[in-house]
């Protein structure tokens, strides 16, 4: 008899294993938080942030997974082994638009909530895009750095992006060309790509530097890029001639601001957008509606209305210098 209530209940943890975690009782909905890859503070940050949410709602798991280097076959393996787990939500940074798209609609077609954050999947592999700010702000405030990182306020830039497939950067990069016009003195030589990987970064800027000797700056739309080419500018003796300036880390650029290589840098708050991230991904799991057009809550910011694109943003990029970087160092 006990044999036969022991099989049972093994038979009924295995029925379990075969749900989503939602309706399983007493089980915590589960979420998997996607990075572009792990080591990157931006989405350590982004975490903290959901784990705050999962917190508050009560009842969440947050799993956070993320390749270990920047590409979309890495996430595809790791978007395959959270299908496989079963969770009930998924929220993704994409290092490639459309390369996540099959293996997303699969999640989705399994009962999956799936949403991306920061670096958008196509629509078709997404219920919605949570954008941190304005793409065109993003671009604009990058090029408004640009002009007060160069010594006369004119002269030739280089990006130093992160992957060339990045759906975030490449769309800030296009917001940037487009507003160029309006910023006169400014000239663009060229784009380089890092990865997101601070190696390779470092090495792109120690070309840029030697490519280009007239450069008065490089724009980093990346918090990778931007730190490893403020130190490749300081290991370089260009310190005074070149100035690094972009998105970066409060945390990560204290030293290369009171160094003198960054002027001023810009970002917006990734605990926040990793805390909306999460209220919006849990909230759909719970079967709030969630979806292009409809406005859904963000607990402590507030709330988020989905174009009919499915895409929302958040609030605008804060800039940094000598004044204040010590201050936030301590927050991300
Ligand atoms: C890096 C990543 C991330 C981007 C930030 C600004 O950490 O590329 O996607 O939003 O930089």
């Amino acid at each position: 008899m006990l044999r036969r209530t022991l099989l049972a209940g093994v038979a009924f943890v295995a029925g379990l294993a075969a749900l989503p975690q939602a309706f399983a009782q007493d089980a915590p909905l589960r979420m998997g938080l996607v990075a572009k890859s792990l080591g990157n503070g931006f989405f350590d940050a982004a975490l903290k942030g959901a784990q705050e949410a999962a917190e508050e709602l009560g009842d969440v798991e947050v799993i956070y997974t993320g390749p270990t280097t920047t590409t979309a076959e890495g996430q595809i393996e790791v978007l395959n082994a959270l299908i496989a787990q079963r969770v009930d939500a998924i929220a993704v940074s994409a290092n490639d638009p459309d390369a996540l798209v099959p293996t997303l609609r699969r999640a989705m077609q399994r009962g999956i909530k799936v949403m991306s954050f920061d670096s958008a999947v196509a629509p078709e592999g997404r219920m919605v895009h949570l954008a941190p700010s304005s793409d065109e702000l993003i671009g604009r405030t990058c090029l408004e750095l640009a002009k007060a990182a160069m010594d006369g306020g004119s002269g030739q830039f280089a990006i130093l992006s992160a992957t060339p497939t990045s759906t975030n950067q490449n769309t800030w990069i296009e917001e940037m060309k487009t507003a160029l016009p309006e910023f006169e003195g400014l000239e663009l030589v060229t784009v380089a790509y890092g990865d997101d990987l601070a190696d390779k970064s470092y090495r792109e800027t120690v070309a840029l530097l030697k490519q280009y000797p007239d450069l008065k700056a490089i724009v980093a739309p990346t918090t990778v890029g931007i730190a490893a080419g403020s130190k490749a500018i300081e290991d370089q003796g260009m310190k005074g001639k070149v100035y690094m300036t972009g998105l970066g880390l409060p945390s990560e650029m204290q030293g290369a601001v009171e160094s003198g290589v960054v002027k001023s840098f810009a970002i917006w708050n990734p605990i926040d957008l990793g805390y909306a991230t999460a209220q919006i991904a849990v909230r759909a799991a719970r079967g709030e509606e969630v979806g292009p057009g409809v406005t859904v809550s963000t607990g402590r910011m507030g709330e988020v209305t989905f174009g009919e694109d499915g895409q929302g943003a958040m609030a605008e990029p804060f800039t940094y210098d000598k004044s204040n970087v010590a201050e936030f160092a301590q927050i991300f």
